[in-house]
Parts: structure tokens; sequence; C-alpha cells
């Protein structure tokens, strides 16, 4: 097993209250459909399924004074999150966060960064999305509170999402690289500059291909120089072109193919630090005959190091 953890921990969190549509809460239970955990066991991995995290339901409200839908229950969720992943970090085990909507990942990023902070690790964070996820609530074109994770992360927008970690910002902007961005809105582009985050756009992947891409975006990850790192990947399902990944809520055309999917997936793995991951975004109304779901297992699986030869 190529993951810095061999012991892992599923946590479902099913909810959609950061959605712009309903569906998403239905993504833990095709995971476990698509049969993740087994997955995971035949590397050898021990893998405990800890079922699912209960929080308020979705009112489908509309925008508040500040501009965002639901905000009181996605707080609530996110808090739940935080508090499940940071128990199964300070077990230590490694938290797979399955969602739900991306909102959440302001909840298990916020638990990775306190986790961080206790114990002297350097925090990196992985983001593969098609979109950047770093609007502000007054500048949000939609008021749905998964457009807004990154930003929350990096201190901005409401405090008590803010705060989770127990810090303000949870995490720095460079901290973070962006991978896959194809639908960003105008004021997000000016948001990426001033966080400072580090982002591979698809023109990125385009130009310069996955692997160049990949080898950027992980520098200094592998061998002693990056022994410190905690690595969590946030894992949006959109980042992948949906013809290949139909269940998902914001799809955008041009997203990496399969092949690209999973080397991207394989250098992560290569690298052994990987110690978070969030798998959000799955909605299993949009799927076909749950294709989505068994092809987010089968990447979890390069993820966990079943590539085809032994190198290096
Ligand atoms: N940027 C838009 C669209 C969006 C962001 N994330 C998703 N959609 N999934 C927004 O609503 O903030
Ligand atoms: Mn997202
Ligand atoms: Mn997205």
């Amino acid at each position: 097993v190529l993951a810095a953890q061999k012991a892992v921990t599923l946590i479902g969190v099913p909810t959609d209250v950061g959605a712009g549509r309903l569906g998403a809460a239905m993504g833990p239970d095709a995971l476990r459909v698509a049969q993740l955990g087994r997955a995971l066991a035949r590397f050898g991995v021990d893998v405990q399924d800890i079922g699912n995290l209960a929080g308020p339901p979705n009112p489908r409200g509309p925008r508040d004074a500040h501009g965002l839908r639901n905000y009181a229950e996605c707080l609530a969720w996110n808090q739940a999150a935080h508090d499940a992943v940071y128990a199964q970090l300070q077990a230590g085990r490694m938290p797979i966060m399955l969602g739900g909507d991306h909102t959440l990942a302001t909840g298990s990023i916020s638990a990775v960064a306190r986790h961080c902070r206790a114990s002297g690790q350097r925090l990196r964070v992985l983001w593969l999305d098609a979109h950047a996820d770093c609007n502000l609530p007054e500048i949000s074109p939609t008021g749905n509170l998964h457009g807004i994770p990154v930003a929350s992360l990096c201190g901005q927008g409401p405090e008590p999402l803010a705060a989770l970690s127990g810090a303000i910002p949870a995490v720095q902007g460079p901290q973070i690289c962006q991978i896959g961005l194809r639908s960003v809105d105008a004021v997000e582009k000016r948001i990426i500059q001033r966080l400072g985050l580090e982002v591979f756009d698809m023109r990125a992947i385009d130009e310069q291909g996955m692997r160049a891409v990949m080898q950027q975006a992980l520098a200094g990850l592998s061998g002693p120089e990056g022994a410190d790192v905690h690595l969590h990947l946030s894992f949006d399902v959109d980042f992948l072109d949906p013809e290949i990944a139909p269940g998902t809520g914001t799809t955008v055309r041009g997203g990496p193919n399969y092949r690209e999917a999973q080397l991207c997936m394989e250098m992560i793995a290569d690298t052994g630090r990987l110690a978070s991951l969030d798998i959000v975004e799955l909605n299993p109304a949009l799927d076909i005959r749950n294709q989505t779901a068994e092809l987010v297992v089968d990447l979890v699986e390069s993820l966990f190091g079943k590539s085809t030869l032994v190198r290096g």
C-alpha cells in the first residue's frame, strides 16, 4: 500500500445542503454499493466503515441576508464532519470522507489542519475540481455553499465556518493546489490570485500533459524532504470528464479522461504521503447504473497503489 496509512476509516456524510440540486446525499451509499471498502481491503488495508453521520435535513431555503442558502445546516454538517475526521486522525487512522457535497471539505480539511498543527506536520491540499470553489458569500452567483469552501478554509467568508479548525485561516492559499479547473467565475479569478492558490487548470493539462502537471503539483513530497508532509486529497467528482462521470450535479465538459485521471491518482500514490481523502459531489440520482461510483472506486484503487508493475 502506497498511502501513508494502512488503516482507513470510511465516514459517510450524507447531505446536499451546500449544493444547488438534490441527490449528493446518496453519495455515501452509492460508494458502498460499488464496494469501496472491499476494494481497499484487497490491498491489505484495515478498513472500518463507521456508517453515516447525522445532521439536519435540507430545507432548500432561499438566500439569506449574507447571500447564502442553508447556512445553519451547512455549519452543522461541517462541524459533524470536522469532529468525525479529527477523531479518526487522532486514532492514527486515515479518514476517507464519503460526501455529500463539497461544502464538507471545510469540515474535513479544518480537522486535518488542526491535526497537522498539533503534530507538527506540514499540510498540502490537492483539490481536484472543475470549479475553484473560492467564492465569497456576497459575490457567489448561486448562494450555494459548495462554491465557497476554499475561501472559508483560507479565512474568508462566514466566521464560524472559517474558524472550525480553531485557527483562522485553517490553511494558507499556497498550501492548496487546484487541478482540472475549467469553470471559474470572473470574481473568483481575482480571489485565486489574492489567496495565492496554486492552480493547474485544464489549459495547463492540455498544454503540458497530466504527467508534467502532477510532477509540479507533487514536487517535494516524495523522499526524505517530504517526510513530514500530510497530503490531503479533496476529490470533487466533477473534476472528471462528464463522458466518463455523469453522476454529479455540476458537470462541465472537457475534463480529464479515464487515462489522465488514472495517471493523476497513480502519481499521488507514488508519493506515499496520502493521509486523508474527501470524495464529494457524487450524485447517484444523475448517474447511469452507478457507473460514476464504480469509476471512483477504480480511481481510489489507483490512489492506493493498484498499478500494473512494481516501479522505481
Ligand atoms: N462557481 C459557481 C458554480 C459552482 C461552484 N462549485 C460548483 N458549482 N459545484 C458557484 O455556485 O459558486
Ligand atoms: Mn467542488
Ligand atoms: Mn466542482
